[in-house]
C-alpha cells in the first residue's frame, strides 16, 4: 500500500491540535490586553505581534512587579514562549533595544533565546518620528491635530504604502544599497520639510552597529508560524491599538495607520484565517480614548474624572490624560461585527465599585433620529448622541472576588447586561491590576 496519505492525514491532525488565540482591543485602545496575553501566555508556545510599533503601551502587573511593553510582545517575560514581530509591525530599532535594556533592569531574562522578527518588518526612523511631530504640529496650527504618540507609526506606513519604506532585511543585506535606500528616504522627507535635518552619515553608521545587533533574531517568520501551526503549537496574537483606532472600520482620520481588526492579523503575520481558532475582545468596563476625534459616550463630569483617577487612565506611552465615558454597547456591536470575537474579557470592573448608578450607551441618535449604523465621518459621529440604560451600581469592592457567583448581584446584571446586548460570551472579568484579579467563568 501506498503510505503517503497515511502521512497526510496525520500532518491534518497534528495541525487540528494547534490553537491560534486572536486578542484584540474592542474599543478605542488600552482594555488591558496586556493582561490578558500575559494570563493566557503561560500556556502559549509563541506569542506574536502583528501591527503597530512602539505607540502601544500593554502593562503587565506580575509578582508584584509592573511592566510595560511597547513594541515587545508582553509574552517576552514567560520564559516558555517564544515571541515573534511580525512582518505587520514597524520597528524603531534604538527604541526597542532601550524597551529591551529597561525590561532586563527588571528581571527579564534570555530574552534573545526567544525573540523573532520578521525581514519583512518595517523600519521606523528617527525621520518619520521627526516628521510625526512636525505634521501634528503643522495640524495643530489648523485646529486639526489627531494627538498621535510622535513614534513616527503614520509616517513609516506611508513610506511602507508608498514603496519608499526600508524593510528589515534590507538592513541585512548589502548595506550599499541600504545606504542608497535610506538617502532616498531621507530627500523624499527633506522635499516635503524642508526644515528636517537628517545627520546622513551619523545614521548610517549607527544603523551598521543595529543590523549586527538584530541579525541573529531575523527570521522567516511566515514559515516559523506555519511550522509551529503543523507541530500543533499554541499560537497567542497580540493586538495592539484597538478596533476604533483601525485605519478603515475607526474613527477616521482619527486612527492609528495599522489595521488593528482581525484582518490585520493575517497580513501581519501571513497567517491564513482558517488557521484562527479563537478571538478574545477585551472590554474595559467603560470606555476611554487618549488622543482627539469623536467619542459619543464620553463624559465631562466628575463621573468622568473618577473614572479617570481611580482607573490610573494615564498613557502608558505619552503619560496623556485618557479621557473616560461611559460603556458603549452600540459601539461593542460595531466591533463585533468587524472581529467576530468569540468570548469577551472585560476589565476594570473594579473601577466602577463606588457608583451607585452606572448607564451603558444602547443606541445613537443623529439630529433626533435613531440610527442603524456606525457614522463613518469623524463630523457625524461627532454630532450623535447617546440613547442610555441606567442600572443600579453595586457599592461594594469587588477586587477580592475570584468567582462569578461571589461578585455583587448588580455587577452581574451588568455584565450579564453586555452579553445580553452583543451576544458575546464573557469568559474573563477583570478585578484588578494583578495577574492574579481575575474571575474566569467556564
Ligand atoms: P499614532 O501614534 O499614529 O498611532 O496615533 C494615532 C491615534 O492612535 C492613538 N493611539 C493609542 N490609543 C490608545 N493607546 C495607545 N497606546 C498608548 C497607551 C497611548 C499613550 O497604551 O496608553 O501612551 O498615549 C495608542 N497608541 C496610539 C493615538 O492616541 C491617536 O489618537
Ligand atoms: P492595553 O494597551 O490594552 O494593554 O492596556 P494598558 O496597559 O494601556 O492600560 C490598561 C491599564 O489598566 C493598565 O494600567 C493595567 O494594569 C490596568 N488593568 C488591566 N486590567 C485591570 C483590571 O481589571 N482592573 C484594574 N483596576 N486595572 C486593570
Ligand atoms: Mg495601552
Amino acid at each position: 500500500m501506498n503510505g503517503s496519505p497515511r502521512k497526510k492525514q496525520r500532518i491534518t491532525e497534528t495541525q487540528q491540535k494547534s490553537q491560534v488565540t486572536v486578542i484584540l482591543g474592542a474599543q478605542w485602545g488600552d482594555e488591558g490586553k496586556g493582561k490578558v496575553v500575559d494570563l493566557l501566555a503561560s500556556s502559549a508556545d509563541v506569542v506574536c505581534r502583528c501591527q503597530g510599533g512602539n505607540n502601544a503601551g500593554h502593562t503587565i502587573v506580575a509578582n508584584g512587579i509592573e511592566y510595560d511593553f511597547h513594541l515587545l510582545p508582553s509574552g517576552i517575560i514567560q520564559p516558555s514562549a517564544k515571541s515573534v514581530i511580525g512582518n505587520g509591525v514597524v520597528i524603531h530599532l534604538p527604541q526597542m533595544f532601550d524597551e529591551i535594556e529597561k525590561n532586563v533592569k527588571k528581571g527579564m531574562k534570555n530574552w534573545e533565546e526567544r525573540l523573532i522578527i520578521s525581514d519583512r518588518a518595517h523600519l521606523v526612523f528617527d525621520l518619520h518620528q521627526a516628521v510625526d511631530g512636525l505634521q501634528e504640529q503643522e495640524n495643530n496650527q489648523k485646529g486639526q491635530g489627531l494627538g498621535t504618540t510622535k513614534k513616527g507609526i503614520g509616517p513609516t506606513y506611508s513610506s511602507k504604502a508608498t514603496r519608499n519604506g526600508i524593510r528589515v532585511g534590507d538592513l541585512l543585506g548589502d548595506f550599499e544599497k541600504f545606504r542608497e535606500k535610506f538617502k532616498n528616504l531621507v530627500t523624499i522627507h527633506q522635499r516635503m520639510f524642508p526644515n528636517l535635518e537628517v545627520d546622513i552619515e551619523a545614521e548610517l553608521a549607527r544603523y551598521e552597529k543595529y543590523a549586527t545587533k538584530i541579525r541573529p533574531l531575523v527570521y522567516d517568520t511566515v514559515s516559523f508560524l506555519d511550522e509551529a501551526i503543523r507541530e500543533g503549537k499554541s499560537i497567542l496574537v497580540e493586538g495592539a491599538n484597538a478596533a476604533m483606532l483601525d485605519i478603515d472600520f475607526g474613527t477616521y482620520p482619527y486612527v492609528t495607520s495599522s489595521n488593528c481588526t482581525v484582518g490585520g492579523v493575517c497580513t501581519g503575520l501571513g497567517l491564513s484565517p482558517m488557521r484562527i481558532t479563537k478571538i478574545i475582545g477585551v472590554v474595559k468596563a467603560y470606555t476611554t480614548r487618549v488622543g482627539d476625534g469623536p467619542f459619543p459616550s464620553e463624559l465631562h463630569d466628575e463621573i468622568g474624572q473618577l473614572m479617570q483617577e481611580r482607573g490610573g487612565e494615564i498613557g502608558v506611552t505619552t503619560k496623556r490624560k485618557r479621557r473616560c465615558g461611559w460603556l458603549d454597547v452600540f459601539l461593542l456591536q460595531y466591533s463585533t461585527k468587524i472581529n467576530g470575537y468569540t468570548a469577551f474579557c472585560v476589565t476594570k470592573l473594579d473601577i466602577l465599585d463606588t457608583l451607585n448608578e452606572v448607564k451603558i450607551a444602547i443606541g445613537y441618535k443623529l439630529n433626533g433620529k435613531k440610527i442603524n449604523y456606525m457614522p463613518s465621518t469623524a463630523s457625524e459621529l461627532a454630532k450623535v448622541d447617546c440613547e442610555y440604560i441606567t442600572m443600579p451600581g453595586w457599592e461594594e469592592c469587588t477586587e477580592d472576588v475570584r468567582e462569578f457567583s461571589d461578585l455583587p448581584e448588580n455587577a452581574q446584571n451588568y455584565i450579564n447586561k453586555i452579553e445580553e446586548l452583543v451576544g458575546v460570551p464573557v469568559k474573563w472579568i477583570g478585578v484588578g491590576k494583578g495577574r492574579e484579579s481575575i474571575i474566569k467563568i467556564n
